[in-house]
């Protein structure tokens, strides 16, 4: 084969996604909406002939759970599953908790833009020994504690989330392994934003829409050759829009 595909998926609707709260590395469930787009993507993928080899995910449970909902319905429950924190979310810092539309009625719309899709620009640091500093959960107590955040750019989850990437799935694809990555929002546009070398500015502008399955093609040396999304375009643009849209305060 002289291309290789990869799947992404961000995962379904969250509990604090459908309150429109800044999630990060909080660990929340999905919503029963969001079970429902996991089942759903993974049914698409399989109606499409899709199936995989090996998967990665976070450590936060909306993730993993979406990469559940899609191996049952593809039959594939028994597959390999890699579980890393350099998958995870991007660190919201101090934002996690706060509500994205109040936010941008207090601080403004374009200051919530910066916060959400600024490249370089992180959010406001947790203070250390915050309930939510990972350096005090369980979840994190085998990473090194410098290599733990108080807060993120999508700079930094690219410096974590993309040699994760070259040092341990590229390897598996140039193996022909067919390999699936459920994660989220933000990882996922830093995996983007490096697959199609992007400009800051054009990276500000991707937003990925939860559940659908984003399938990649690429040549032996990496370049894309091919991009998309499976489900219904109309459906699909939407819901793109609502997530561009979940910064901005209630008229
Ligand atoms: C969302 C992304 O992460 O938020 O952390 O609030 O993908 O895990 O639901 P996800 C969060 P935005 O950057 O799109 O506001």
């Amino acid at each position: 084969e002289d291309t290789m595909k990869l799947v992404l998926i961000r995962h379904g609707e969250s509990e604090w996604n459908k309150l429109n709260l800044f999630t990060g590395w909080t660990d929340v469930e999905l919503s029963e909406t969001g079970e429902k787009e996991a089942a759903a993507g993974g049914r698409a993928l399989k109606e499409a002939g899709f199936d995989f080899d090996i998967c990665y995910t976070s450590r936060l449970k909306r993730a993993i759970h979406t990469l559940n909902f899609v191996l049952k319905e593809m039959d594939r429950e028994w597959l390999p599953v890699v579980k890393s924190w350099k998958l995870n979310e991007r660190h919201y810092g101090a934002l996690q908790g706060l509500n994205k539309a109040d936010a941008a009625a207090e601080h403004g719309d374009e200051q919530v833009k910066i916060w959400r899709r600024s490249f370089d620009i992180c959010p406001p640091e947790l203070e250390p020994g915050d309930e939510r500093d990972p350096h005090t959960q369980e979840q994190y107590r085998d990473v090194a504690p410098d290599q733990l955040p108080y807060t993120e750019c999508l700079k930094d989850t690219i410096a974590r989330a993309w040699p994760f990437f070259e040092d341990e799935i590229r390897p598996q694809m140039l193996a022909g392994k067919r390999v699936l990555i459920a994660a989220h929002g933000n990882s996922l546009r830093s995996l983007v934003m490096k697959f199609e070398k992007m400009t800051p500015e054009q990276i500000l502008e991707v937003n990925i829409p939860t559940g659908v399955p984003l399938v990649y093609t690429f040549d032996r040396d990496f370049n894309v050759v091919d991009k998309q999304y499976i489900g219904d375009p109309e459906t699909i643009a939407a819901k793109i829009n609502a997530v561009a849209n979940q910064g901005k305060a209630k008229k």
